[in-house]
């Protein structure tokens, strides 16, 4: 690729999500206070990728992390929250991300996963009941994470999956759900790592995908005639690589438009050239240009969504 290392302002991204975290009474702050947990993984996974995770205190950070879990064994958004998946996901992350997975109660917390699952094979997000192929995706990367797949019915949860599938292709949040980017990249996630790919027509999905880049601007958006935005660079990217088709998009072209996102002055990184920037667009646009192997940039596992020398250990037992 044509790109120069120079072009990712890395110090002013660190700079930046450092000043999030530190200043608790900004906007930005207090409207993520109930997802700080997702949060946390955003902000420490863009600071692995850069290679400068060392900077943060990551006692601080899993004593945090380990005060947010319930008695249920789910994990909360912050201190004193109700526990959901979503942030059950995240908690595994950052404690994967500081090579700290044994700091849990693995079976405390893979009970309180499998308890999600319904008869049909899918899974609700918490005790309310709400259903989404995003659960399933979570359930599966964390089971996955903690190697304990084997306590989840993996052929119904598959089956589930699969019967979200739409003739486009693509995968909507329910059966008949309208396709859409986030949703596939869920579903194509979870088929990865449960070894079931072959349920999926790659070229018709590929076709999707690909057509998501817009030829002006070379950014991705997540459904037909929406606008680019840098996190659907993530979703859609992530996705033709799990089905390698990868090679139907202009991968320069990409990297150029997350790159054209970026706050050049005080760092972060935002939907789209001149918005404001936000913790979650500056990983995820971080995140998509280690799919592009940006240079200077750890790579990313395209399933878990972490850096694959954390997956590596997590695996195989090596860096
Ligand atoms: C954003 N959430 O519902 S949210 C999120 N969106 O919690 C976090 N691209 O207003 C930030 N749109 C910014 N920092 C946006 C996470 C959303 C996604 C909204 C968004 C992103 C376009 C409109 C859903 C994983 C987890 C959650 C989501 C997707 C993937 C918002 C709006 C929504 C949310 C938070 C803040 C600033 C940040
Ligand atoms: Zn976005």
């Amino acid at each position: 690729m044509e790109l120069l290392s120079g072009e990712l302002e890395v110090e002013k991204h660190v700079k930046y999500i450092l000043s999030v975290e530190k200043n608790k009474d900004s906007f930005e702050s207090v409207t993520m206070e109930h997802l700080r947990m997702n949060g946390a993984y955003w902000g420490l996974t863009t600071l692995d990728l850069l290679d400068k995770l060392e900077i943060v205190d990551q006692d601080e950070v899993i004593s945090w992390v380990m005060q947010c879990q319930h008695e249920s064994g789910g994990f909360a958004g912050n201190i004193d929250h109700d526990p959901h998946i979503l942030y059950t996901l995240s908690a595994v992350q950052v404690l994967a991300l500081f090579n700290k997975l044994d700091v849990l109660d693995i079976d405390r917390l893979s009970d309180y996963i499998c308890g999600l699952q319904n008869e049909d094979g899918s899974f609700s997000g918490d005790i309310w009941g709400e259903v989404d192929t995003r659960f399933s995706y979570i359930a599966i990367c964390c089971l996955s994470l903690l190697h304990r797949l084997d306590k989840i019915n993996t052929e119904k949860a598959v089956e589930y999956i699969v019967s979200c599938q739409n003739l486009d292709g693509g995968f909507g949040c329910t059966p008949g759900g309208e396709s859409h980017a986030g949703q596939i990249f869920c579903c194509v996630g979870a088929l990865a790592i449960t070894g079931s790919l072959y349920h999926i027509d790659k070229d018709l999905l590929g076709w999707w995908l690909c057509e998501r880049q817009l030829v002006q601007s070379g950014g991705m958006n997540g459904r037909p005639e929406k606008l680019p935005d840098v996190c659907y660079s993530w979703w859609v990217l992530s996705s033709l690589i799990l089905i390698d088709r990868v090679h139907w998009i202009d991968k320069a072209k990409l990297a150029r438009f997350i790159l054209g996102c970026q706050d050049k002055e005080n760092g972060g990184i935002s939907d789209r050239p001149d918005d404001a920037v936000d913790v979650f667009h500056t990983y995820f646009g971080v995140a998509g240009l280690s799919l592009l192997e940006y240079p200077g940039l750890k790579a990313i596992d395209p399933a878990y969504a972490l850096p694959v020398d954390v997956i590596n250990k997590i695996f195989f037992g090596r860096k």
